[in-house]
């Protein structure tokens, strides 16, 4: 519904879609400091979607690729300064410094509305001021959140239309009294030196400028999802991680839930919806989230999880059918590809795509490419946004009110050295410790030194919204109300041998030692103590059906070498004295005691 800001936009119940006073009055204070020519709140609806994909398409947002060959999907170019994620302009605006703790950029909170507002005033002049009303979380959950974000990017409400529930739904679950998340977007002139985003967790508010890139301004995700979900699942007893949720289903039909913590571009979506290797006839893998999971103690005394979200936002480049098919399938209609590379025949393309490079295309940045051009067609960032809708391994108690019930938290980053393929961490509070110390190279999800290792605690570095050392406490807190507390276990599917080829193949084949994973949490499989806590016999892999991997090669992935450990126990100090006294002592007590192991 389109208004313009001299109509009383927020005071006729026919005109506004909700009642509540607190989502009216904030609108028309964000309307008077914008200044937009147009405002337009979203219903969700298809028609709606077909007017505002048809103005994208008219005002170059977006381009509409072939149809025949990807119907209902679209095309995005951002601006080459903003491509990924930015830690650096990323703040946690809490009354103390104290409270956002040493990991995050602190501001103080009024100082920081008042640049923001200052940047925003007038933003929105010859623009439409959307109205996007979202929930993170299915409808009627107990977990589920509403958020109302306000933005100028035609291209963000497209995409929050497919990476949330959008729309009348959201107003409906507010009612007339509801809390909610205020999200305020504005593009600005996408300008790196005026790009911020502010969470003000007292608030229950985010300010987003200068940036269109998904991470940044997709409000309902990292920011709502993660930053501002952490802290109010702190105050309320709950989790909100970085995690994606899978169901494991054996050819006898029983069901185990597992939610794996994996940093940004480390292979949380291929997981997700891994397709397990033809030895493994009849297990089925699958999807209830790819890259955030809620998780609160049910009555049971198990961890339950929700996906708050309702699409992916996965990163493209070497997505193929053979690294992820379903992947493929869930971006082959109704999706926005974002800094691909684009065809002549109006396709997509990308380095790792199925089959040949095109002879030529049009690079991310819109310049003509060939295979013989030095740079890559596609940004090694470069994104699709499908609705989970689309994934044939999709899980039906993706839309359920109340969860899955976790049996397995899985960590594991991009290792080329020290960590091996798998193993069980011995108890809650030692699974704690071996999050809290994971370690990562860096990717192209965020700006930073690429493949440069760094601690990412619970891949939770970029997003916690509140001080470390109190997250971890709150980790240790939650084991409390947990009577089935969910085993702990580490992966790396990321290990080199000398010759720097990885030691392990991935991908699907990574159900082996899933399938080892689900037989411990379910006491069916023995394991070895070893300094670093339970591990498999490489026999207690099931390789059968493996080519061009031998028995060695499994030994070598599972190998621990107590004197990379030593220097790996060194490293982990760079975090451990960072966050100094805000440690909680249990995880002191577990580094010495993982030395004295070694
Ligand atoms: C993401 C990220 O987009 O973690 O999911 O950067
Ligand atoms: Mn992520």
């Amino acid at each position: 519904m389109i208004l313009h800001p001299t109509s009383d936009s927020t005071s006729s119940a026919q005109i506004n879609p909700t009642n509540h006073q607190g989502v009216r009055n904030w609108v028309t204070e964000m309307v008077n400091l914008c200044q937009p020519d147009q405002i337009h709140w979203c219903d969700g609806s298809e028609e709606e979607k077909e007017r505002l994909t048809q103005q994208a398409v008219e005002q170059g947002v977006l381009i509409k690729l072939n149809q025949k060959k990807l119907p209902g999907c679209y095309y995005h170019r951002s601006n080459p300064n903003d491509v990924a994620r930015v830690e650096e302009c990323t703040f946690i605006c809490t009354r103390t410094a104290d409270e956002a703790g040493p990991t995050n950029n602190w501001r103080a909170p009024e100082a920081e509305y008042e640049k923001l507002y200052a940047l925003c005033r007038g933003a929105m002049k010859g623009r439409t001021l959307y109205v996007v009303p979202y929930l993170m979380g299915p409808p009627g959950s107990p977990l589920t959140k509403v958020g109302v974000e306000i933005t100028d990017s035609i291209y963000v409400v497209l995409s929050m239309r497919i990476m949330t529930r959008m729309g009348q739904v959201a107003w409906d679950q507010l009612g007339e009294h509801g809390t909610f998340t205020k999200g305020l977007h504005s593009m600005l002139d996408v300008n790196p030196e005026r790009r911020f985003i502010a969470h003000f967790p007292q608030d229950n508010t985010i300010i987003s400028v200068g940036s269109n890139y998904g991470g940044n301004v997709l409000l309902g995700k990292k920011c709502l999802a993660l930053r501002l979900g952490s802290y109010l699942g702190r105050d309320e007893g709950w989790m909100a991680e970085h995690m994606l949720i899978l169901g494991v289903e054996s050819p006898q039909g029983e069901k185990t839930y597992v939610a794996a913590a994996f940093p940004s571009a480390c292979g949380k979506t291929n997981f997700a919806m891994m397709i397990p290797p033809e030895h493994f006839k009849g297990w089925k893998i699958t999807t209830i989230g790819d890259d955030i999971a809620w998780m609160k103690p049910g009555p049971d005394g198990r961890l339950y999880a929700i996906n708050p979200e309702a699409g992916y936002f996965g990163v493209v480049p070497g997505t193929n059918r053979q690294t992820n098919p379903n992947a493929m399938i869930s971006m082959s209609k109704d999706t926005i590809y974002t800094n691909v590379a684009l065809t002549p025949d109006g396709d997509v393309w990308w380095e790792g795509k199925d089959g040949e490079p095109p002879r030529e295309c049009l690079d991310w940045k819109g310049n003509p490419w060939t295979p013989a051009s030095k740079e890559k067609a596609a940004h090694p960032n470069s994104r699709f946004a499908a609705p989970m809708a689309n994934n044939p391994a999709l899980a039906p108690e993706a839309n359920s009110a109340e969860g899955v019930p976790i049996s397995a938290l899985i960590f594991g980053g991009r290792r080329a050295t020290t960590m091996p393929l798998v193993f069980q961490t011995f108890y809650w509070i030692h699974g704690v410790y071996v999050g809290a110390t994971m370690g990562s190279e860096m990717t192209a999800a965020a700006a930073g030194v690429m493949g440069q290792v760094r601690r990412d605690p619970m891949a939770m570095l970029p997003f916690c919204g509140y001080n470390m050392g109190d997250y971890f406490r709150h980790w240790l807190r939650m084991r409390k109300l947990l009577t089935h507390p969910p085993k702990i276990f580490h992966v790396n599917w990321f290990r080199k041998n000398k010759e720097g080829k990885f030691l392990w193949p991935g991908y699907g084949e990574n159900m082996r030692v899933l399938k080892w994973i689900v037989d411990r949490c379910r006491g069916r499989v023995p394991a070895n103590e070893t300094p670093l806590g339970w591990m498999p016999e490489p026999g207690d892999i099931d390789t059968k059906g493996m080519t061009g991997f031998t028995p060695a090669g499994l030994t070598e992935a599972l190998s621990v070498d107590i004197e990379d450990w030593k220097r790996e126990v060194l490293l982990q100090d760079e975090l451990f004295l960072k966050l100094e006294s805000d440690l909680p002592k249990e995880l002191v007590f577990q580094r010495e005691l993982l030395i004295s192991r070694l």
